[in-house]
């Protein structure tokens, strides 16, 4: 009697896998093939056509008015406020903006420091900005953390960022979101106003955006800036309730997964983690406290994927995300340094590991940034 064996398809075009011809529909390298199963459930040709879809650059659209109203901050050499959501940040700055202010002094505020845990200390998350904003030539000449619960940190802010601006006028920046508006709340509850200008939010000249003008002294000016783009995050790429569902009301979760070469980490719909090769790895995956995390095996993932969509079984589910069209699927070779290591995505969270030469794959919504780094919390 003859032997029985399954036939594998393609997952994408259905093709039957095979290594015999490259001519042939369905071919698939020998070497992708493991105990008779492939690591990559997609024949040759899909594939490279998925590497190429993924391959698009990141789009950092950045507001013109922004950058003509920084234009004046440099011609005055103002101090720059940049606030960056300690939890949303996966390390990725707006390079446009970067570039234009990095020769000003800059301040960097990190907020929302009351969602990390007490035993991630000041130093760690300071580290972390210091390194991110050095990476884009940046400078900054103090890095503060604020959070929602702290009266006292205002008004010590506030205080710094006087001296700091030695009688200059401050520009305020940061992502929508990042708690600007909230910071301002806090600030203008201390404010005296013994200027002879009034607190307005005025057309900037030239442009078509709003901006608070805080009088500091007759001369000086506080000026908070539209916000930047999000348009890298994964915020900007879902529904209301779920924006709900990944942003953070409590403390960052972190849950610990175990998992061996050929297994992913899901959360929700909205990303994935492979380890695609490497021995069993502890991850760490910080996310908000509604987020779910699943762990399957690789060749499962597309699958879930779209029951996730349909049967909203494990959250954050998206309706938005329906083939792998809609997804950015990025490579990581970790070094052996055994150093713990970040990938970060944008609005979501991020995976920390001990780099000992795993091969990583992210999946994530498209166009949304991950950036592999050394941890934030190490
Ligand atoms: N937990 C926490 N939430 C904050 C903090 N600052 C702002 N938020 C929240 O983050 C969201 C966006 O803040 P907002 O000030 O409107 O940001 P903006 O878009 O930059 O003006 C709001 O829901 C705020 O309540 C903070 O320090 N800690
Ligand atoms: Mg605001």
């Amino acid at each position: 009697m003859a032997v029985a064996k399954r036939v594998l398809r393609c997952h994408n075009c259905g093709a039957i896998l095979q290594t015999d011809s490259k001519k042939l529909p369905g071919f698939i390298s020998r070497n992708i093939v493991e105990n008779g199963v492939p690591k990559i459930p997609y024949c040759n040709s899909c594939y490279e056509k998925m590497l190429e879809l993924n391959g698009s650059n990141l789009d950092h659209e950045t507001d013109k008015d922004i950058l003509k109203i920084l234009k004046d901050a440099v011609a005055t050499d103002a101090l720059i406020v940049w606030i960056v959501d300690l939890f949303s940040f996966n390390g990725t700055l707006n390079p446009d903006v970067a570039k234009k202010i990095k020769k000003l002094d800059i301040v960097v505020l990190g907020s929302k420091r009351d969602l990390f845990p007490s035993n991630v200390t000041d130093e760690m998350l300071i580290r972390y900005l210091d390194e991110r904003f050095s990476e884009v030539g940046i400078n900054p000449i103090s890095i503060r953390l604020i959070g929602n619960n702290d009266n006292e940190d205002i008004n010590s802010n506030l205080k710094k960022i006087n001296e700091e601006r030695r009688g200059r006028d401050v520009y305020l920046i940061g992502d929508l979101n990042s708690g600007k508006t909230t910071f301002i709340n806090r600030l203008l509850k201390n404010y005296v106003n013994k200027t002879k200008w009034q607190i307005k939010t005025e057309l900037y000249p030239g442009t078509a955006s709003n901006v608070l003008e805080i009088p500091l002294s007759n001369s000086s000016f506080f000026y908070e800036l539209p916000d930047l783009s999000d348009s890298t995050s994964v915020l900007s790429k879902v529904e209301k309730s779920v924006q709900s569902v990944i942003t953070p009301k409590k403390e960052v979760n972190m849950t610990r997964k175990f998992i061996a070469g050929g297994s992913a980490i899901l959360v929700g719909n909205l990303a994935c983690f492979y380890l695609v090769k490497g021995k069993y790895t502890s991850v760490r995956c910080f996310t908000s406290e509604k987020a779910e995390l699943k762990v399957t095996s690789i060749e499962k993932v597309d699958d879930m994927l779209e029951s996730i969509r349909k049967r909203k079984n494990l959250k954050p589910a998206s309706d938005r995300f329906v083939s792998f069209r809609d997804y950015d699927m990025f490579e990581y070779d970790l070094e052996s340094d055994d150093l713990r290591h970040d990938i970060a995505v944008e609005g979501l969270g991020w995976f920390s590991l001990r780099g000992r030469g795993q091969k990583i794959r992210i999946l994530l919504p498209k166009g949304v940034a991950v950036k592999e780094c050394l941890s934030k919390v190490r």
